[in-house]
């Protein structure tokens, strides 16, 4: 692929990859040994301005396209990303320290599923009309683009999530100026490569690399810019709406989350255990979705704490790119320790650590940044383990006793982002699901998704929606247009 394999790391604007204006590069370092990955751009304001340029110039074009050119494209991106899966999930698994089996089966076609599902959805989005009847009048509603659009992602689940946001973005007629994390740059800067084999023409997708605070900001405040789709940190994300909504642009936030994994003593036990394992630590638990805060009814508390501690030792630490590895190393140095000051600081009377609670060590890669999967027992929801999101391996275990009790505890927390709740009791079912406050809720599964449903968060997990008509309306302006007309 073009200048994209090699150790370096460059911008993409206009179809081409570049230098960054200042020649200034940032470090990419490897989280499963700590070796040096190559160097990354580390843009200014000019990148950003030369990006918005060349998306200026190709936005007329692009967004006159008809539905079925884009559809094309779009579709042939998604072919081209399962082409290259193999070392698309490599690069992937070598930037972030995720094991390269879940980067192959799940990130790296699921970025593929982005585009050919706004590749389809396109082709079925339309707007409304309404009669004003008696007044003689017919209202209807035009869904423009909104013109040069700024994506921002982070690096949890690297391609998955930015073409999440690129994907409806390009659908929808906009050109797009999109920044991934500066810790996982590489698959990103393959995209351009791969736009480019499917025909997307120059300066439609614009990927500039660099620093949060630096290249990111610049993208915020750019005037030109008309909407800010942001996925990261809720501090971020603070950050990110203080400076946007003054002037005014669009704004969607997908923030963190702390969630609650329910667990009631009718459930399916092997099912909830078996997938509870996945919701706590996949993706060394650096996923917003994971249910960090796991609830469970008094009557079975202590069968399902010893055979989740049990089931948790037979997890794997170990290098990504080993297929039997199924706990990888934290994305980087700074993540790695904020994770472990979480469990260095636990106060004996709040909590007790039943298992993990300490780095990892792997064998020959020392310096990698690895943490054992970690249980533990809290006293009480209002502990800072369970009211700050840790983004780790790391849950927390309390029993309830009912409903009530349950449910105060599930909200009494800042994030609003998922919940996930084990019965087969459908009367519960639905009287949690209407109480519990989040954006989505998972019953008897966690992580199955339809790409057209509506996700995203409440309270300080969030504002807006993705997926689905949800990401084609945020990324298009309504326009009523109301004609009169004589009997
Ligand atoms: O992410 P940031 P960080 C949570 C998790 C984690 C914490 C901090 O709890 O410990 O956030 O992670 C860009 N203007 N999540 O600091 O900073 C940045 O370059 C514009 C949850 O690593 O939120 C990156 O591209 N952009 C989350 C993106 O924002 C800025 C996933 C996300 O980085 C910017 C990741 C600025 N001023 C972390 N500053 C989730 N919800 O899935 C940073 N960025």
């Amino acid at each position: 692929m073009n200048r994209v394999n090699s150790t370096t790391t460059f911008n993409f604007i206009n179809g081409k990859y570049c230098d960054p204006v200042g020649d200034d590069w940032l470090e990419n370092i490897n989280p499963a040994d700590g070796t040096l990955l190559g160097r990354i751009a580390n843009s200014t304001e000019q990148d950003v301005e030369n990006a918005v340029i060349a998306a200026s110039n190709a936005q007329s074009n692009w967004s006159e396209s008809t539905l079925e050119q884009r559809s094309r494209i779009l579709s042939k991106i998604g072919d081209l990303i399962e082409e290259n899966i193999e070392s698309l999930a490599t690069i992937e698994s070598e930037d972030s320290g995720k094991p390269i089996g879940r980067a192959r089966t799940i990130e790296i076609p699921r970025a593929a599923s982005n585009f050919h599902f706004f590749a389809n959805a396109i082709t079925q989005f339309s707007s409304e009309s309404h009669e004003s009847v008696g007044q003689n009048a017919i209202n209807f509603t035009l869904r423009q683009p909104l013109g040069v659009v700024g994506c921002i992602s982070p690096w949890n689940l690297p391609l998955y999530l930015f073409t999440w946001k690129i994907a409806p973005a390009l659908a929808a007629g906009n050109c797009v100026i999109a920044k991934p994390s500066e810790l996982t740059p590489r698959t990103a800067s393959m995209l351009g490569d791969l736009c480019n084999q499917a025909g997307l023409p120059a300066g439609v997708l614009n990927i500039i690399q660099g620093t949060g605070s630096r290249t990111g900001q610049a993208i915020l405040e750019h005037e030109k810019i008309k909407a800010i789709s942001f996925t990261g940190g809720t501090a971020t994300g603070e950050h990110v709406a203080r400076v946007v909504a003054p002037k005014f642009k669009k704004l969607s936030l997908e923030l963190g989350g702390k969630n609650p994994n329910i667990i009631f003593a009718d459930c399916n036990y092997e099912r909830a255990l078996e997938t509870t394992i996945h919701s706590s630590f996949a993706n060394q638990g650096q996923i917003c979705l994971c249910g960090s805060r796991i609830f469970i009814e008094s009557s079975i508390y202590e069968k399902f704490k010893a055979d989740f501690v049990a089931r948790t030792g037979q997890l794997s630490v170990g290098h990504p790119a080993e297929t039997e590895t199924t706990i990888g190393a934290m994305v980087s140095g700074d993540h790695y320790r904020k994770v472990l000051s979480y469990l260095d600081e636990i106060d004996p009377a709040d909590a007790s650590i039943l298992c993990g609670g300490k780095p990892a060590t792997v064998a020959g890669y020392e310096q990698g940044f690895y943490i054992e999967p970690t249980i533990i027992e809290v006293q009480n929801n209002q502990c800072r383990l369970n009211q700050e999101e840790i983004f780790g391996p790391v849950v927390t275990l309390m029993p309830f006793d009912n409903e009530e009790e349950l449910i105060a505890m599930a909200n009494d927390v800042k994030y609003g982002l998922s919940a996930t709740i084990w019965t087969r009791d459908l009367d519960r079912t639905m009287r949690l699901s209407k109480k519990i406050e989040c954006g989505v809720v998972w019953i008897n599964t966690w992580l199955m998704r339809d790409l057209r449903t509506p996700f995203g968060g409440m309270k300080d997990s969030g504002v807006g929606r993705e997926g689905g008509l949800e990401a084609l309306r945020f990324f298009t302006e309504p326009k009523n247009i109301c004609i009169a007309f004589e009997n």
